[in-house]
């Protein structure tokens, strides 16, 4: 074990001991222990070889025992027996705002509160309320701290995430102390669901930068202001962390928090069997730990440390240890697709379902932002409950989207709208017969309400990729992020006859969706299937969903070549006509 690992074990054998009852200041003894560890030097190991521990402040006979036996053996039978004597659940009691030791021990003692779980019982039964020393207005306050809590260890969408961490990347950017600055962790590795926002910069002045970075407006609460660090509260209890380095440092730091852990793990081995050693503080010519700058081999970006260890650059979405080291050995990384490389969006709504903008407000924006085409896909008859089209309205929309297109074309415009329909997969087959769905430029059939049998879902899925009306599969899973599971299906099979009838598999780029999952996507493309990067916007603010959509094509390994709608108009009809034409 190393410091950090010996400093954690005894920080909890103090918090236990408290929690026993023990005198203070004996629990306090761990906890100067801590200290004194988490600011030591050199390396411990060898104090400890050379039997020289007594030397550290506070450290008694006792205690220099079981560092002695933490960092020989890697356990302390002390600390699993006073582990077990007392209940799992009664640490994170502590954790509750208001709750000490002491507090907690009678709680447990006098009602047997051993979790969170067990005290929020006590609360609504109003067990806390009558206790001595409690009272209702404490119970309140213990139940409010609760919610909190959970509140702060909850998980939040990429895209509530980036609406906090946006304005404060722009605030660091701009900051006359800041040299250089970035996001980390698995933001910057475009995750779907992100647990905290990291922030990196680089500085002369760590201080001034923090002091501004926890007076931003969007900072509701400081947990920790320290030197170098700063973790606080944003808005809708998204945690976030700060850390300032040299600008030195800087390149390491921001590999390192960039993560992610499993991909750092490699790194470092990497590392290691070249003779070398890699942390947060930088690459060092050493056989052992150490932040000794002289040692440092230096790299101005991450790109030198990835050179360094004989690595081409790997891209933040990559660094998931999923064979991104093989690739980048072997100089076989992809090249990612960018998002300004797409060309429009193939599955969108308009007010004409449960839309909310025109068919004209529509074209414009697409138009304005350069697109070449905009697919309107509004819903069928069966999703009702979206205002879905039936056969007459949609016959009606085709026409309105040809006189929105006469006017580009008269225009001398070559953007053009596309018809088509988000055409529901029933029980019993399309909710449109194929004469109608021949008649529509683009068609996306998507499982609305699925079966609770997974076969039966596998069959409806693979009877819309059969038809040839049917260009791409919308939402194939239709998992909810936070929310709501995969329906069930075997994927692997629904892929299989995607790929072997021309069928592509739409990306859907609501962050609330994000579906496929990145996870899927280089099974999806090494079976031969194509992908489409769809906004499935239902207002024009969602046409961003296209540069968040490409994050996750990214994450899944996708190059321009795998996306459809990187093709040009002239292009992409061909593609639409070939599904066709190959099985009728
Ligand atoms: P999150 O916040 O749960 O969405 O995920 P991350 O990846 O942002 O994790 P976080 O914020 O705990 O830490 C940021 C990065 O710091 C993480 O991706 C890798 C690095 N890191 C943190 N703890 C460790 C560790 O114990 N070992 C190693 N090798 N790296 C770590
Ligand atoms: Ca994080
Ligand atoms: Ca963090
Ligand atoms: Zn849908």
């Amino acid at each position: 074990m190393d410091k950090n690992e010996v400093a954690a074990v005894l920080g909890q054998i103090g918090i236990l001991l408290e929690l026993k009852g023990e005198n203070p200041f004996k629990t306090r003894a761990y906890l100067t222990a801590v200290r004194v560890l988490e600011s030591l030097e050199g390396s411990l190991e060898e104090l400890v070889a050379a039997k020289r521990l007594g030397e550290l402040k506070g450290f008694g006979e006792a205690l220099q025992d079981k560092v002695t036996i933490l960092v020989t053996t890697g356990r302390l039978p002390y600390y699993e027996e006073l582990k077990a004597s007392l209940p799992p659940g009664l640490p994170a009691l502590l954790e509750i705002q208001g709750l000490g030791p002491k507090k907690v021990k009678r709680l447990f003692d006098e009602l047997g509160v051993d979790s969170i779980e067990a005290l929020e019982a006590a609360c609504k039964e109003n067990r806390i309320a009558v206790l001595e020393g409690f009272g209702e207005k404490s119970q309140g306050k213990i139940l409010e701290a609760i919610a909190f809590k959970r509140q702060f260890a909850s998980r939040h969408t990429l895209i509530d995430v980036l609406i906090q961490a946006d304005p404060i990347l722009e605030f660091l950017r701009g900051h006359p102390h800041v040299v250089r600055c970035s996001t980390a962790g698995s933001l910057r590795r475009w995750k779907e669901v992100i647990g905290d926002i990291d922030f990196l910069v680089s500085s002369r002045e760590p201080l001034r930068v923090i002091e501004d970075f926890v007076s931003q407006p969007e900072v509701r609460s400081i947990l920790v202001k320290g030197d170098t660090k700063a973790t606080v509260i944003l808005g809708e209890g998204i945690q976030a962390d700060l850390r300032v380095v040299t600008d030195s440092e800087y390149p390491f730091a921001l590999a390192y928090f960039t993560g992610s852990k499993e991909h750092n793990i490699v790194m470092r081995q990497r590392a290691i069997s070249r003779g070398l050693r890699l942390n947060e503080y930088g690459l060092f010519q050493s056989t052992e730990e150490t932040r000794d700058p002289a040692l440092r081999v230096p790299c101005h970006e991450e790109r030198d440390i990835f050179e360094a260890l004989g690595l081409a650059f790997v891209p933040p979405e990559l660094r998931e240890d999923q064979g991104e080291f093989s690739a980048a050995e072997a100089g076989s990384l992809p090249r990612l697709i960018e998002w300004t490389e797409l060309r429009g969006s193939l599955h969108n709504h308009s007010n004409w379902s449960d839309g909310r903008d025109s068919l004209e407000t529509i074209a414009a924006q697409a138009h304005e932002l350069g697109l070449d085409y905009w697919a309107i896909t509004d819903h069928s008859r069966a999703s009702f409950q979206a205002n879905g089209l039936d056969a007459v309205r949609l016959a009606n929309q085709i026409q309105a989207i040809q006189k929105v297109n006469e006017s580009y074309a008269a225009e001398g415009s070559d953007f053009r709208l596309l018809t088509g329909s988000e055409v529901d997969i029933l029980k019993e087959g399309l909710d449109f017969p194929d004469e109608i769905l021949a008649g529509l430029d683009v068609v996306v059939a998507s499982l609305h309400v699925p079966s609770g049998d997974g076969a039966e879902n596998t069959r409806r899925l693979i009877r819309a990729a059969e038809n040839p009306h049917v260009h791409m599969l919308g939402h194939l899973t239709g998992r909810l992020l936070l929310e709501r599971d995969a329906y069930k299906m075997d994927i692997d099979s629904v892929l299989d006859a995607c790929a072997a009838t021309g069928t592509w598999v739409e990306l859907n780029a609501n962050p609330y969706r994000f579906d496929l999952d990145w996870r899927l996507w280089r099974r999806a493309r090494d079976k031969g299937v194509k992908c489409v990067i769809n906004c499935d916007a239902h207002r024009l603010e969602h046409f961003d969903f296209l540069r968040l959509g490409t994050g996750i094509a990214r994450k899944g390994w996708l190059r321009k070549g795998d996306v459809v709608n990187t093709r040009n108009l002239a292009e992409l009809w061909t593609s639409l006509a070939t599904k066709r034409s190959r099985s009728s």
